[in-house]
């Protein structure tokens, strides 16, 4: 394990929130904290291409009670997208039984093969898709239909003269382009509230915060920040299947008074309704959609919301499986020369793997191996597929390196996870020109840490005061990672937890170190069982610090993405040495 500051790091755990702001280049603390609604006010829903011919076009439609069509995206910020506009309209006007919610049978998105619009639709409205289908746009226009586009993915070739296409990309005078679907329609329904003379918009900002963050929009805009932070808050919390999918997935218990966490919705709330989304059928991801459209009593009915989360977390479980045997097939297929020499991975796992896995797939495989892993399948000579780095490798724009190879022919969403095509010929030069960029790096955990700090420098009023600030952390603001050196380390204190017994659990002076998803030949996991009492050692660790709540305790504790067990030989006692933390501002090498 190696670890180094991250460039020009204070290290100063007094001034804990500058120092981790500091190096993610924020600087104005105090607007940053804030999340001041003045801020938006360089943002409007004015500007905005076409969302005034966007507010008509709907008003006519709904006046008229034509047979409306809601193509329903297939992710959570397209859940959300269309719940909001839905429930917004069910509010305003009652009875909107003309408006048919449809979902995708396939992966597609927008007009794809795999949506089949009913028969006597008059009128489409595309939240959080559909600005590039200009054929099918046009084809849709031809038979008299008007489409409605409320997006926010980049358009290639300008607005379809077909349809009314709402999008902050192409609108020159909106600013945010880190803003996702539900953050346009969330603007399109402040325009209904103009038109309609309503203060309804804000009625939806729980939806709006869930879509923004599981789009992993980047939360130093302030606008995203805002509208993030301003959802997350107890007092906007009203959607009904949201509070019941909090209490289900028992995020965040000890906040719930006040707020949700950002990332108990990344990591909790979102892979689950995701996992529905990316191979559920049409109807279960309508369901999904019909849930967060429903009042309490619909939802209890039949237990109806406990079903629909019971049926996204078996197909969360279901693709956990899968992608573990993929996992296994695909370190069945590398050579010992990759996997010791090569300093990224770029995988044909073609016929090996489902392509709604690569991404997961790639994430696991990236930890497994701490470097960049690219996972694909091969169709007619390209390798398509997707790009995890690996937090502890020392290439932060992991994206923006690959592109200036020249040598893909598409690559796309951000720096350390993206989708890509490489021409299969290209494989084998990419893996050259990247070993011998970093052919000065060892394979191991290579990591750029906040903090490097003894054990001992750390209080427990240190450890309580780091987990007040969990609200702040999201994407492009993350979570800071600390080196904790010179721990005492007794084998005696490892507790093995688990079902398969693959977690680790140090513990020293009231504070827990752990580890899950640890291999069967993991040191603390040997330590656990074979110990030699006459040795003494010391443990290094890289990992986040937070609380935990357990049985009406709590107590600090960190999360390990890396650890050294150093044995204690001779006289060198790092125990003894207070402050050695100074030096350590280049890569520490143990
Ligand atoms: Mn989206």
């Amino acid at each position: 394990m190696k670890y180094q500051l991250i460039e020009n790091s204070k290290n100063d755990i007094n001034n804990f929130l500058e120092t981790v702001l500091e190096n993610r280049n924020i600087t104005d603390i105090d607007s940053f904290r804030k999340s001041n609604s003045e801020l938006l006010e360089k943002n409007s829903f004015e500007d905005l291409d076409n969302i005034n011919e966007g507010v008509e076009l709907l008003l006519k439609h709904i006046n008229k009670k034509s047979k409306i069509t809601l193509i329903v995206d297939p992710d959570v910020d397209g859940i959300t997208s269309s719940a909001i506009l839905y429930n917004y309209l069910k509010d305003a006007f009652k009875d909107i039984s003309f408006i048919t919610p449809i979902s995708h049978s396939g992966k597609g998105h927008g007009l794809s093969k795999d949506i089949e619009i009913p028969e006597d639709t008059e009128f489409i409205i595309i939240p959080d898709a559909g600005s590039n289908d200009y054929g099918e746009i046009a084809k849709y226009h031809e038979k008299g239909i008007e489409i409605l586009i409320i997006d926010h993915h980049i358009i290639s070739n300008g607005y379809s003269p077909f349809a009314t296409v709402i999008n902050n990309q192409e609108s020159k005078n909106y600013s945010n382009k880190d803003f996702s679907g539900v953050g346009v329609v969330y603007r399109f329904l402040q325009a209904l509230d103009d038109a309609l003379f309503l203060t309804n918009a804000d009625n939806y900002l729980d939806l709006v915060a869930i879509g923004l963050i599981a789009d992993i929009m980047d939360t130093t805009d302030y606008e995203t920040r805002y509208f993030i932070q301003q959802g997350l808050l107890k007092k906007h919390l009203k959607n009904p299947f949201l509070k019941q999918l909090l209490k289900l997935t028992k995020q965040s218990d000890k906040y719930l008074d006040k707020y949700i966490i950002i990332s108990d919705v990344a990591f909790g709330i979102a892979p689950a309704l995701n996992a529905t989304m990316r191979f559920g059928t049409a109807d279960e991801k309508l369901a999904v959609f019909k849930c967060f459209t429903a009042t309490q009593e619909e939802l209890e009915q039949d237990k109806f919301g406990k079903k629909v989360y019971d049926m996204c977390i078996n197909n969360k479980t279901k693709q956990n499986e899968d992608k573990a045997i993929s996992s296994t097939k695909i370190i069945q297929t590398l050579t010992k020369d990759q996997i010791e020499n090569d300093k990224i991975l770029i995988i044909d796992a073609t016929d090996i793997i489902d392509k709604t896995l690569t991404g997961v797939t790639a994430m696991e495989l990236a930890a497994h191996f701490k470097r960049p892993v690219l996972i694909g399948t091969v169709n007619k000579g390209i390798l398509s597929g997707s790009i995890r780095n690996y937090s502890g490798f020392p290439c932060e724009r992991l994206k923006t390196e690959l592109e200036e190879t020249g040598l893909f022919t598409f690559l796309e969403g951000h720096e350390g996870a993206a989708g890509f095509s490489l021409p299969i010929e290209n494989k084998q030069k990419v893996i050259d020109i990247w070993n011998e960029k970093y052919k000065d790096i060892k394979i191991e955990g290579n990591y750029a840490v906040d903090f490097i700090l003894n054990f001992s420098a750390l209080s427990n009023s240190d450890y309580y005061l780091i987990d007040t600030y969990r609200y702040l952390w999201g994407t492009g603001v993350p979570e800071p990672l600390f080196a904790i050196i010179n721990i005492p380390f007794y084998p005696e204190n490892i507790k093995v937890m688990g079902t398969n017994k693959d977690t680790a659990k140090y513990e020293y002076q009231g504070k827990s170190f752990i580890k899950f998803h640890l291999p069967k030949d993991d040191k603390l996991l040997e330590m656990a069982n074979e110990y030699d009492l006459t040795k003494s050692y010391v443990m290094n660790v890289v990992g986040k610090i937070s609380m935990n709540h357990f049985a009406g305790r709590t107590t600090p504790q960190v999360m390990l993405e890396d650890y050294d067990i150093i044995e204690i030989t001779g006289d060198v006692d790092p125990r003894k040495k207070e402050d050695e933390t100074k030096d350590f501002n280049i890569w520490s090498d143990i």
